[in-house]
């Protein structure tokens, strides 16, 4: 009976668009959902720097090399704020690492693929940065306190890194006959697998049912993905880029456009582990977690003396 009166309350507060704070009652399937979603989250802005980082040395200007840096940078943020919400759940930052690495954890499908040009940092920007605004400014408005106060941080980040994406695009796009070509291509490839980013199509989607009871999640897979296909398609016109779905057509009286069906089982390979990068990207991460482990032994070593000089003190 307790259970059930503190489980009645729960929803009141869900329902009555109070947030959940770390140290307030929770149902433990909700604790387990949140730290799932955070956790991949966290994951996805850390291993999403490695396609970017592939162009700091050959960013085709200074300015366009800092701008990129200071890109990669604020994932390594997102990444930590991320991780640190997931914490107040009451799981450590080492065993959200040791879940990606087993494979338990995922990340997200679009950084399985390679940035082969110049112009797929435009596209990544543009496109990928783009679809994580359309999610996360709904995410602000998440139940959970920590979650929902570090998406509007991380959104106004990410509304700079969408444009630093569109200008590269826009640039090429007025460029030489080969540039144009450049950015067709990179839009060419990177579509699809940015409207994959959203998730299975609701009637697919094993976790949106919770997510939606609790205000985990405000909108649904399908209607985000919406939102960011009619606000995109625009953006795709005014630079003179075709967007590469022969189905792709206003309809006037949805007030939405229709578009191509996505390639479901392309989808489900990424994320099962067999996309283009997914082993070079974790083969990286586990490489780079194990040659850091002495920064973070010393950091910890040295966060102990300063606290026992205090507590001496
Ligand atoms: N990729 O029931 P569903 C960024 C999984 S990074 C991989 O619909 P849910 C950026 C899903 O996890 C942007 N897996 O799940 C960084 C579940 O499997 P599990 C990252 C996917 O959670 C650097 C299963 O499929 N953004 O911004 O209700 C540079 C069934 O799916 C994907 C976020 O993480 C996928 N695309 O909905 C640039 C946003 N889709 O967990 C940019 C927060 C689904 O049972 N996350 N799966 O093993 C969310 O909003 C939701 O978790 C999702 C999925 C919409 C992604």
């Amino acid at each position: 009976m307790e259970e059930l009166d503190k489980l009645q309350q729960f929803q009141q507060k869900i329902d009555a668009e109070k947030k959940i704070e770390p140290k307030d009652w929770m149902p433990e399937d909700y604790r387990k959902h949140l730290i799932r979603q955070i956790s991949q989250h966290a994951h996805s802005e850390v291993i999403g720097m490695q396609p970017e980082g592939n162009w700091i040395t050959r960013a085709p200007s200074l300015r366009s090399k800092i701008i990129l840096l200071a890109k990669i940078q604020d994932e390594a943020g997102h990444g930590l704020y991320l991780y640190s919400a997931a914490e107040t759940l009451g799981i450590s930052r080492e065993e959200m690492i040791n879940q990606l690495h087993t494979g338990k954890a995922k990340y997200s499908s679009i950084f399985n693929y390679p940035s082969l040009t110049w112009a797929d940092i435009g596209a990544i920007g543009w496109l990928v940065d783009g679809a994580a605004i359309v999610n996360q400014v709904s995410l602000q408005r998440t139940s959970y306190g920590p979650y929902s106060r570090a998406m509007i941080k991380i959104c106004m980040e990410e509304s700079f890194h969408q444009r630093q994406g569109y200008e590269i695009m826009a640039k090429m796009a007025q460029g030489t006959p080969e540039q144009k070509e450049m950015a067709q291509d990179a839009l060419n490839r990177w579509w699809w697998p940015s409207l994959m980013m959203f998730g299975p199509h609701d009637n697919e989607s094993a976790h949106t049912g919770n997510a939606m009871k609790w205000k985990i999640k405000r909108e649904t897979n399908d209607e985000l993905r919406q939102k960011f296909i009619d606000k995109t398609v625009q953006q795709a016109e005014v630079i003179g880029l075709t967007i590469p779905d022969p189905d792709l057509k206003w309809n006037e009286e949805r007030g939405h456009y229709d578009f191509g069906e996505i390639d479901w089982e392309e989808f489900w390979r990424v994320v099962n582990g067999n996309g283009p990068c997914n082993k070079k990207r974790l083969n990286h991460h586990k490489k780079v977690h194990e040659e850091g482990r002495w920064v973070r032994e010393a950091a910890a070593a040295y966060a102990k003396k300063q606290k026992n000089k205090q507590i001496a003190a």
